[in-house]
């Protein structure tokens, strides 16, 4: 690329914002090779996004990154901060509780090389993220779950406690009484934690953390530690993570499309929408009565985030700004 053209291009776009970054990035792909146009528009680095409203997490994840930290530390430090957050009742220590009482939860981290590792299943153990990170980078195998995965954990030093906490406990006790089965949409406007980052050097890395629907059936595992659905990486292209409901998001392999649709061409957003619409118009789907949305960043720096009802929401740091911002939504009138 000359590097006329990508003053030019700068000037065009509000991309073109992010000099100091770009300007690195454009020398380096001049060096190596002539078809980064990539370059051109990077949007300030570091930056991380991830659903719902989770600024205490995206805090955190930032300070690693501005202080020179790779974006998987990133990941695995923000989630962490939901999976300690007792308030937080989908995710981590709090999570309430399947059927039967038992808080199990999933997560999945994936890396700048397409590593991943993920727990399912997995019990008593707080951060089940670090568990999933000790997956990728100590064992040979992508997945462990249930007891094998606790075992594991235990052998790397995490210390077993009891999830249940009081409120989820008592909330679970109130679901009985009934024992209707039925997906919660937007469950308190902060759910499944979902976190993709962009590092100083461009690399992106993801990771996903829930315990999973409330009131599920025993054994239950849905999207968030399937690479592909619940999360996906590829840092040619861009990231996508995805929330609600798992099964829905399986069926598709949605994060995976989404990453794909942007490798097609489409924008962060346009790949979203293209994924939700994916969900919404199988026949005889009954989206109206569950929740679906992605966030997702491309190797530019854009970020777009959909779903299919209102209320869905990405909290988004970059450049010093740390936001929640609404997603726009497929169904605009119910
Ligand atoms: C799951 N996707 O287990 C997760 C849960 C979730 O909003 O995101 N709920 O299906």
């Amino acid at each position: 690329m000359k590097r006329r053209n990508f003053i030019k291009n700068a000037a065009l776009t509000s991309a073109g914002l992010a000099i100091g970054n770009s300007l690195t990035n454009c020398a380096d792909s001049e060096s190596k090779d002539n078809k980064s146009d990539v370059a051109v528009s990077t949007n300030k680095l570091p930056l991380v996004i991830a659903t719902w409203h989770v600024k205490n997490a995206t805090t955190k994840a930032m300070e690693i990154l501005q202080a020179g930290g790779t974006a998987l530390d990133a990941v695995e430090q923000g989630c962490r901060v939901e999976e300690a957050d007792i308030n937080n009742s989908s995710v981590g220590k709090g999570g309430l509780p399947d059927r039967d009482g038992n808080v199990t939860l999933d997560a999945c981290i994936m890396d700048k090389y397409g590593n991943c590792g993920s727990v399912v299943y997995l019990q008593n153990i707080t951060h089940a993220v670090s568990v999933a990170r000790k997956v990728m980078e100590d064992t040979p195998h992508v997945m462990l779950a249930g007891e094998g995965a606790k075992q594991f954990a235990m052998s790397k030093g995490f210390q077993p406690e009891d999830l249940l906490t009081e409120a989820s406990k008592e909330a679970w006790e109130k679901w009985k009484i009934e024992a209707k089965y039925k997906p919660i949409i937007n469950i308190e406007n902060h759910d499944t934690i979902g976190m993709l980052a962009i590092d100083k050097n461009g690399d992106i890395s993801g990771a996903c953390t829930t315990s999973g629907l409330a009131y599920k059936m025993g054994g239950r595992v849905g999207d968030s530690p399937i690479i592909g659905s619940g999360l996906f990486v590829d840092n040619e292209i861009g990231a996508c993570v995805a929330t609600g409901l798992g099964e829905e998001v399986v069926k598709t392999v949605g994060s995976f499309l989404v990453v794909e649709l942007m490798r097609q061409g489409k924008s962060p957003q346009q790949a979203c929408e293209e994924a939700i619409r994916r969900i919404v118009s199988k026949p005889n789907s009954n989206y109206k009565d569950f929740q679906v949305g992605y966030i997702a960043v491309n190797k530019k720096g854009e970020t777009g985030s959909y779903a299919i009802h209102q209320w869905f929401s990405m909290t988004k740091f970059q450049d010093g700004v740390n936001e929640q911002n609404q997603s726009d939504y497929y169904i605009k009138k119910q």
